[in-house]
C-alpha cells in the first residue's frame, strides 16, 4: 500500500512502562520503535495513543485487596485482567518511549482516565459505552483507512483494531511493528479475532 491523504498511522501506547524494564513490560516492546519511526515518515497523518490512568485505577491489582497481577476479576462491565500499576498520569512510565518520534503526530489521544473503567481501545472504553471521540475526529479529517502499530498486540492494538472495523474504517495491523503480552493464549486469540473481523495483517515491507 502507498499511504495517501485518507490514511492514518495509529501508534498505540509506545510508552516507557510497556518497554523491557518498565512496570508492565511487553517482551521485545522496544523493537517496535525503529520500524514505527520509519513508518511515520510515509504517512501524512499520524496519531499517537497514551494509556493514562489515575492512581486509583480499577485495572491495578494493588487497588484490589488480596489480588495479584494477571488475575482476572469480574467487574460491572465484564471480565477485567488485573495489571501491575502502570502508566500513571504524569509519571515517567506514562511518557512516550525515548527514541519514539512524536513531533509529526497530529493527534495524541489518552485513554483509561476513568478510575472505574479500563480502556484498551483508542475508540471505546471497556464499559462499551463511553467513546473517546477518535472516530469522529478521524472522520472529520477524511480518514478512511487506519494502519495500526505499537503495544500490545493482544490488548490495546487488538481492541483498537476491532473497534476501528466496527466504526467502519478499513483497518490494517503491521505485524512487525507490534509486540504482544500473551497471557493465557491472548496473542493467538487476538489475531484470530482480528482476522475474523476483516482486519488485514501486513508488514512494513508492504508500505511505501
Ligand atoms: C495495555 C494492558 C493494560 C496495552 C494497557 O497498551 O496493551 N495492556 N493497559
Ligand atoms: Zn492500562
Amino acid at each position: 500500500m502507498t499511504p495517501g491523504a485518507s490514511d492514518l498511522l495509529l501508534v498505540i501506547d509506545v510508552q516507557v512502562d510497556f518497554l523491557p524494564g518498565g512496570a508492565l513490560p511487553v517482551p521485545e516492546g522496544d523493537a517496535v520503535i525503529d520500524p514505527i519511526n520509519a513508518l511515520q515518515s510515509r504517512f501524512r497523518t499520524v496519531a499517537l495513543t497514551q494509556d493514562w490512568h489515575p492512581a486509583d485505577h480499577i485495572s491495578f491489582a494493588d487497588n484490589h485487596a488480596g489480588k495479584v497481577p494477571f488475575e482476572t476479576v469480574t467487574l460491572p462491565y465484564g471480565a477485567q485482567v488485573l495489571w501491575p500499576r502502570h502508566c500513571v498520569q504524569g509519571s515517567p512510565g506514562a511518557g512516550f518511549a525515548p527514541g519514539l518520534a512524536t513531533d509529526r503526530a497530529a493527534l495524541v489521544i489518552r485513554k483509561g482516565l476513568d478510575p472505574r473503567v479500563d480502556s484498551y481501545s483508542a475508540f471505546l472504553e471497556a464499559d462499551l459505552t463511553t467513546r473517546t471521540g477518535l472516530a469522529g475526529a478521524l472522520r472529520e479529517r477524511g480518514i478512511t483507512r487506519l494502519v495500526l502499530c505499537g503495544l500490545a498486540t493482544d490488548f490495546c492494538v487488538a481492541w483498537s483494531a476491532l473497534d476501528a472495523r466496527e466504526a467502519g474504517f478499513d483497518t490494517l495491523v503491521v505485524a512487525d511493528a507490534v509486540r504482544g503480552i500473551d497471557v493465557g493464549g491472548s496473542l493467538a486469540n487476538a489475531w484470530t479475532r482480528m482476522e475474523a473481523a476483516g482486519v488485514r495483517r501486513i508488514t512494513t515491507s508492504e508500505i511505501g
